[in-house]
């Protein structure tokens, strides 16, 4: 799976040589490739922004800037993506759908935006993390790329993809792991039984019970398609 980043701020994205991502980048499972937005400024200062027409706060990333940025990637059946709060909210089906893509390209805004004729014209599907506003679209895009990630092939064994919250739409049972006594709190003995069906179907009930005082409106099937990515 191959990430092309769009940014002002390549340097954020170190963040992902670390832990399970930096391996699999390491492997070559994934690769991400950070495209500096400033390196296609024209203008003899790297100019890539300018003030709002029509007056306001902040300034506003040039269209040409962005827009030239953007036709330096190969991008024939690539997956566009801009990450904005005006997106469809990211849910765990829509991470699944795009681990199958084979090329995504992630358009990060900064300050008050991008000009929306560069918008336009690159024509993204967009995506929004959750319902908040962040300085820039560079965490953002880390989250989507962690997400995705994670179901690409080699990344993590089968078995924490299949076992984990949402993927059956429940959340996840409660983990235990040595000492077997911890400030006289002991682990649950069926854990320790090794009778594996009595295991699985202790585990089941703890989802459902979790999910039910945590989490009820996963449990609402109507609530779950509505406003979010398809
Ligand atoms: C995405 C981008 C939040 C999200 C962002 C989100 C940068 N904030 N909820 N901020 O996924 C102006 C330019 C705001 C892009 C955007």
């Amino acid at each position: 799976m191959k990430f092309d980043v769009l940014t002002l701020f390549p340097e954020m994205f170190k963040s992902l040589e670390e832990s399970i991502i930096g391996r699999a980048k390491e492997k070559e499972i994934i690769n991400i490739n950070l495209i500096n937005i400033r390196d296609f400024s024209n203008d003899k200062h790297n100019k890539v922004d300018d003030t709002p027409y029509g007056g306001g706060a902040g300034m506003v990333m040039r269209p040409d800037v962005v827009y030239n940025a953007y036709k330096s990637i190969e991008s024939k059946n690539a997956k566009v993506i801009y990450l904005t709060p005006q997106g469809k909210v990211l849910t765990q089906k829509k991470v699944e759908e795009l681990s199958k893509e084979e090329h995504i390209i992630l358009l990060c805004g900064h300050y008050e935006g991008i000009d929306q004729r560069a918008i336009d014209k690159i024509n993204p599907e967009e995506i929004s993390i959750g319902n908040y506003v962040l300085t820039g679209g560079e965490i953002p895009a880390m989250v989507l790329i962690d997400t995705v990630s994670r179901y690409v092939d080699g990344v993590l064994n089968k078995e924490s993809i299949m076992e984990e919250s949402f993927t059956n739409g429940l959340l996840e049972y409660p983990q235990y792991t040595r000492p077997e006594i911890f400030e006289g709190e002991r682990v649950p003995e069926v854990l320790l039984s090794g009778n594996h069906q009595n295991i699985e179907k202790w585990r089941k009930e703890k989802s459902l019970e979790l999910t039910k005082q945590k989490r009820p409106e996963l449990l609402l099937k109507q609530n779950n398609e509505k406003n979010k990515c398809k």
